[in-house]
């Protein structure tokens, strides 16, 4: 919970999410969740979604229309914990969304991305969403084809490779808060840890909050090189032998047909 709180206000003040805008969802424990709840159920939520894979699991979730801004001030009114029931086609409220509030308009998206993150990595636990201005800027000049958008980023800094070597995916525009770019995103989130949302934002999963933010700080802080310097004739790069050789330095495999 601490973390949750500091995580969401460290996102608000990285102006990520301003206003109402980001989400945080991020599986718990059920001997965590019951050493500090009576887990008597507050109230019951139609999730809108089916998600079987993740029947009787334990979220903490931020609140719909609520500002991180406040998470640190009020915690359980801009969170809540719920239980997913019925194949995930409910939600029962065990903790927070005091004011009579819910999960986040983006649940859907962030259930079906932990249910594929949760294939490829049984310890994955969180899913993060937040609109951090250089990746969504980069999404209005860049050409938004995945490999094309990951090497850029790659070339930016030297740590990007080793830090998100799955790359990043992208999907086109679509309208948010919706079953449909749910199930989009979690398609995308088969491959890559990142996916950004073109001219809205980008989606993390990783297995802790400190994990899944510095994913996203990594492709934020390389987006922001890249608008320093795409207006300028490019002089010098990473070249694709020297992002083998930090392939080899720290262990990792580049996305496959990503490097020449
Ligand atoms: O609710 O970021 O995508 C805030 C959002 C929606
Ligand atoms: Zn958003």
């Amino acid at each position: 919970m601490v973390e949750m709180i500091r995580t969401a206000t460290n996102m608000y003040n990285h102006g990520w999410d301003e206003r109402n805008g980001g989400n945080i969802s991020m599986l718990l424990d059920e001997a965590e969740v019951r050493e500090y709840l009576d887990m008597q159920s507050i109230c019951t939520l139609e999730t809108g979604f089916a998600a079987p894979e993740l029947d009787g699991r334990f979220f903490l979730v931020t609140g719909t229309g609520k500002y991180f801004m406040n998470v640190q001030y009020d915690p359980a009114k801009n969170l809540g914990i719920v239980r997913l029931i019925e194949d995930g086609t409910k939600a029962e409220l065990l903790w927070g969304y005091t004011d009579g509030g819910r999960f986040t308009s983006e649940f859907s998206a962030h259930m079906m991305s932990h249910v594929a993150r949760l294939v490829v990595d049984p310890l994955n636990r969180v899913v993060m969403h937040c609109h951090p201005g250089n990746l969504l800027a980069m999404t209005y000049v860049h050409d938004l084809d995945e490999r094309a958008f990951t090497r850029t980023l790659w070339q930016m800094c030297t740590e990007c490779i080793v830090v998100f070597p799955d790359g990043v995916n992208v999907l086109p525009w679509m309208l948010c808060g919706t079953n449909e770019i749910g199930e989009a995103t979690a398609k995308k989130m088969e491959t890559a840890r990142l996916v950004v949302w073109a001219q809205h934002g980008i989606y993390g999963a990783g297995r802790d909050l400190d994990e899944t933010f510095g994913l996203i700080e990594t492709a934020e802080k390389a987006a922001e090189i890249y608008l320093k310097i795409a207006h300028l004739p490019l002089v010098n790069t990473i070249t694709d032998e020297q992002m083998h050789l930090l392939e080899q330095r720290f262990g990792v495999k580049a996305r496959e047909g990503y490097l020449q």
